[in-house]
């Protein structure tokens, strides 16, 4: 029987952090344990948005080392770079004659960042069929992602539909996993604002590699609301609900048991407490990081074997999509 292929990718455009580790690093590390895992460091779609060529290579590796040190096993999973296997961007090709112009227009994504940017490149346009691409070229089961993402991920399905009714049955539909609390952390200063690398501001995004007294006073001065009980409810206190949300990511409690283990305490108590939990959490992961990040060339050569194993896997379903399409094949 085949193996449950699991795919997800991450951009290497800053640096990463706890709203990453909800939605991403840590839904990655469990679902490595379910089947055959892929995770891709999406070097192609960090340029859809103005990009510091001198950053790029150094971003990447900082994604790999953190991919390995929370958890990835590279003898379980395949972590690799998604420019070094060319089948994506040949696939976004053939992809994008399936993919409607009106969708694409109508990605929240596309809107927002392109509200913001003074270049709109037609990459960014085009963003959300490279990402279909890299999950479609794996016949991928599963996609664990934030909830961000779940547009992107409707998308690619409607893109795999597409193509299966015009040319045949061909591509997997992938399912988004996504995870029960914490899917869409805010940033700590602006309870509206979804955690970013790229957006938001600074003192209330928590980074995997702050110091711990970073992270303590990012705690303190997150913005919460009136009242003083810790009571998850997103409409009427954003700032607190989102910090238990974080503490059951960082715990792995639920959220009624947050809520009951500080019925009767105040907002002060609990955010130190979230500190200490999220530094708990990242004590074993930033040495493991360091060490891993000081040998860029054990990482270029774990990103090579990867290369290798993604090579092999997405290949022959390129060829069937060309196949199907009715190219004249060499
Ligand atoms: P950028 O701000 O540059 O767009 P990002 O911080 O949104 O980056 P990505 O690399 O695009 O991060 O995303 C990697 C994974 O992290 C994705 O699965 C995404 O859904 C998830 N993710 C990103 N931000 C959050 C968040 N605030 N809460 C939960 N998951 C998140
Ligand atoms: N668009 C995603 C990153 C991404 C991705 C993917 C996620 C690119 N390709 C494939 C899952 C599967 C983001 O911005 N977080």
């Amino acid at each position: 029987m085949r193996l449950m292929r699991i795919f997800s990718g991450i951009q290497p455009s800053g640096d990463a952090h706890i709203g990453n580790y909800s939605g991403g690093f840590r839904q990655y590390a469990a679902t490595q344990e379910q089947g055959e895992a892929f995770f891709c460091i999406v070097d192609l779609h960090a340029i859809t948005i103005d990009h510091d060529p001198a950053a790029l290579q150094e971003g990447t590796l900082d994604i790999a080392a953190m991919l390995f040190a929370t958890g990835i096993d590279p003898d379980r999973a395949t972590v690799f770079v998604q420019s070094h296997v060319t089948a994506h961007t040949e696939a976004t090709w053939l992809l994008s004659s399936v993919a409607s112009h009106g969708q694409l227009g109508r990605m929240t994504q596309f809107k927002e960042k392109s509200a913001e940017e003074s270049f709109i490149s037609a990459a960014l346009f085009t963003y959300p069929v490279l990402m279909a691409s890299d999950i479609l070229l794996y016949r991928t089961d599963i996609v664990p992602i934030g909830d961000d993402q779940r547009q992107h991920l409707e998308l690619t399905r409607d893109i795999a539909q597409r193509f299966n009714s015009r040319y045949g049955e061909t591509l997997v539909v992938p399912k988004g996993v996504y995870p029960e609390t914490g899917g869409r952390v805010m940033n700590l200063q602006e309870p509206a604002v979804k955690m970013s690398k790229s957006r938001g501001a600074e003192s209330g995004t928590v980074l995997m590699l702050d110091p711990p007294e970073t992270i303590r006073k990012k705690l303190k001065t997150a913005v919460t609301d009136s009242g003083n009980e810790v009571r998850h409810d997103p409409e009427e206190k954003p700032g607190i609900s989102n910090l238990i949300e974080l503490m059951t990511v960082v715990t792995g409690d639920s959220i009624k048991d947050v809520e009951s283990r500080y019925d009767g305490k105040g907002y002060g108590d609990f955010k130190s407490d979230v500190a200490d939990a999220i530094v708990e959490l990242l004590t074993p992961i930033q040495p493991r990081y360091h060490e891993l990040r000081q040998d860029p060339a054990e990482l270029f050569r774990l990103l090579a074997v990867g290369a290798e194993k993604a090579r092999a896997e997405s290949e022959p379903t390129l060829t069937k999509m060309y196949e199907g399409m009715g190219f004249a094949r060499p």
